[in-house]
C-alpha cells in the first residue's frame, strides 16, 4: 500500500468533553477545585479576620471551671453511677423486668429534674445528658441480652437440681482454641459492666474481639488529632459560628426572605464543616483512643456514609454503634417477635431516635421544643421520596448532602429564634 503524501493528521474522534468520547479523567479539575476551595477559604478567614478581629477567647474553659454551676454538671455525671448499679443488682438478683425498666425510666427524668432545681451551665449539662443517654443505651442491652441468655442457661439447666448461682465458675468456663469465652452467670460482675460501659460500644455482649496489647504509636498519633482538631473546633465556632448567630438578632418575621436564606446558607457552610470535623474527631480519633486503651478490637465505628445511595442508606452507615443498637434491640425484635412490617419497624426506630436528639437539646436548653424531633422523624418520608425519585444513585446521594448540609442549620436558627422569644419575652 502506497503512503498517503498529504500527511493525514485527522481521524473520526470526539472531543474529550462529549459523553461519546468515553473520557473519564478530572484528576486535574479536581486539583483546581482544591486550589480555588483553598482560595476561597484563606479569602473568607481573612474577611472574617478584617471585619471581627480575634475572638476567639482563651481562657474560656478556666471561667467555665471557675463557674460554681459547671460543679453540679459533674455531679449529675456522678450521680449516673447509682442507676448503673441498681440495674446491676437487679441482674444479680434475678427481679422481674419491670423493676428494670422502671429504674431505667427514673435515670431519663432524673436529669430533668436534677436541672430544673440546680440549673447547670447549657454545656455541663449537655455533656451529662449525653452520658445518661449511652448510659440509657447501654443498659438496655445490657439487661436484653442477659436476659436472653438467661432464658437459654435455664433452659440447659432444667432438672439439675444445683443452684444455678452457685455453680462453680469453672463449669461455665469452655477453652475454645486458647481463647476462654465467659458464659452466663460469669459474666454478671461489675467489672464487667463497667468494661461495657466504657467500651466504645452500646452493644452487649460475653466476649469482645481483643487486641492484645497497647500500640502506643497510634495512641500518641491520635491523641495529638484530638487535641488539634478540638483545638480548631473550639476556634471555628467562637471565630466562625458565633458572629453569625450574633448577626440574626431580631425575629424571622422582621426579615425578608432573602436576608434569611443568606444568614442561612452562611451558618450551613459554617456549621457543616464544623460537622465533618466533629465526626472525624469523635467516630475516628476518640473512639479508637478508646478502643486502644481497652484493647478493644471491632474498630467498625462508621462506614462510608459519604458514599450513601439514599438517606436510609445514610442511617445504615454513618453511626454504626447506634445503628447496630438499633437493628439489635429495637428493629429486629420488632420484626421477628411482633410481627411488624420493616416500615413500621423503621418508623419505630426513628420515633425512638428522634425522642432522644430532643431529649439532648431540650433538657440543656430548659425549653422544651420539637424542632430536633421533626428534623429526624422527616427522615422517614425523606427516605421513601428519594428512594422513589432516585434512578441514579448521583442524585440519591447529593440528596443525602443537601440534607446533612441543610436540616441542621434550620434546627439551629429555629431554636436560635425560640430563645430570643424566651428572653423577649421575659425582657419585656
Ligand atoms: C451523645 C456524639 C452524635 C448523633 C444516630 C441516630 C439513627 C439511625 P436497615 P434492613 P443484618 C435510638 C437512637 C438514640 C440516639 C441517641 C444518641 C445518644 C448519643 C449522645 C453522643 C454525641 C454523637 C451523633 C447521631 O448520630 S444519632 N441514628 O437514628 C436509625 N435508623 C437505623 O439505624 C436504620 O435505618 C434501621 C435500623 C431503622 C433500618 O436499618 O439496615 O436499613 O434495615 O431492613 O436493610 O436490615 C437490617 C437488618 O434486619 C434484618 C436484615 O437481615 C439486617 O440484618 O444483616 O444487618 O444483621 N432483617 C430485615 N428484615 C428481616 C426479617 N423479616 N426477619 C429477620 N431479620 C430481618
Amino acid at each position: 500500500m502506497s503512503e498517503r503524501i498529504d500527511l493525514p493528521c485527522h481521524s473520526s474522534r470526539s472531543s474529550l468533553l462529549s459523553s461519546s468520547s468515553g473520557y473519564n479523567n478530572y484528576r486535574g479539575l479536581l486539583n483546581l477545585v482544591y486550589i480555588l476551595l483553598a482560595m476561597g477559604g484563606g479569602r473568607l478567614v481573612l474577611e472574617n479576620l478584617l471585619k471581627y478581629g480575634l475572638l476567639v477567647q482563651l481562657d474560656l474553659p478556666i471561667i467555665f471551671l471557675k463557674d460554681p454551676t459547671q460543679w453540679s454538671a459533674f455531679i449529675l455525671i456522678l450521680l449516673v453511677n447509682i442507676f448503673i448499679f441498681i440495674t446491676y443488682y437487679l441482674e444479680v438478683k434475678v427481679k422481674s423486668t419491670l423493676s428494670q425498666l422502671i429504674n431505667l425510666f427514673m435515670l431519663l427524668i432524673f436529669p430533668v429534674i436534677y436541672i430544673e432545681i440546680r440549673k447547670p451551665n447549657p454545656i455541663g449539662t449537655f455533656l451529662a445528658v449525653s452520658i445518661y443517654s449511652i448510659v440509657f443505651l447501654k443498659l438496655i442491652s445490657y439487661i436484653h441480652i442477659n436476659c436472653l441468655c438467661r432464658m437459654q442457661w435455664i433452659n440447659d439447666n432444667k432438672g439439675k437440681k444445683t443452684d444455678i448461682f452457685e455453680e462453680s465458675l469453672n463449669d461455665y468456663v469452655t477453652e475454645k482454641s486458647s481463647t476462654i469465652l465467659v458464659k452466663y452467670p460469669d459474666n454478671l460482675s461489675l467489672k464487667d459492666l463497667y468494661y461495657f460501659l466504657f467500651a466504645p460500644t452500646l452493644c452487649y455482649e460475653l466476649n469482645y474481639p481483643r487486641t492484645t496489647g497497647i500500640h502506643k504509636n497510634s495512641l500518641v498519633r491520635r491523641l495529638c488529632e484530638i487535641l488539634f482538631l478540638s483545638s480548631l473546633e473550639y476556634i471555628l465556632i467562637q471565630q466562625w459560628t458565633l458572629p453569625i448567630l450574633r448577626s440574626i438578632d431580631r425575629p424571622l418575621n422582621e426579615l425578608s426572605t432573602f436576608t434569611i436564606i443568606e444568614h442561612l446558607l452562611r451558618l450551613a457552610i459554617a456549621n457543616h464543616l464544623i460537622w465533618l470535623i466533629f465526626f472525624y474527631l469523635i467516630f475516628h480519633s476518640c473512639l479508637n483512643v478508646v478502643a486502644d486503651l481497652l484493647q478493644f478490637d471491632d474498630r467498625h465505628f462508621y462506614s462510608d456514609w459519604w458514599n450513601a445511595e439514599d438517606i436510609a442508606d445514610f442511617w445504615k452507615k454513618w453511626n454504626i454503634p447506634v445503628h447496630t443498637w438499633c437493628k439489635r434491640h429495637i428493629y429486629k425484635p420488632l420484626i421477628k417477635d411482633y410481627g411488624l412490617s420493616k416500615a413500621m419497624a423503621s418508623f419505630f426506630v426513628f420515633l425512638i431516635s428522634a425522642f432522644f436528639h430532643e431529649y439532648l437539646i431540650s433538657v440543656p436548653l430548659r425549653m422544651f421544643r420539637i424542632w430536633s424531633f421533626i428534623a429526624i422523624l422527616v427522615q422517614v418520608p425523606m427516605a421513601f421520596i428519594v428512594k422513589y425519585m432516585n434512578r441514579e444513585a448521583r442524585y440519591g446521594n447529593i440528596a443525602v448532602w443537601i440534607s446533612l448540609i441543610l436540616l441542621q442549620p434550620i434546627a439551629i436558627i429555629l431554636y436560635l429564634q425560640d430563645y430570643y422569644y424566651k428572653d423577649y419575652v421575659q425582657q419585656n
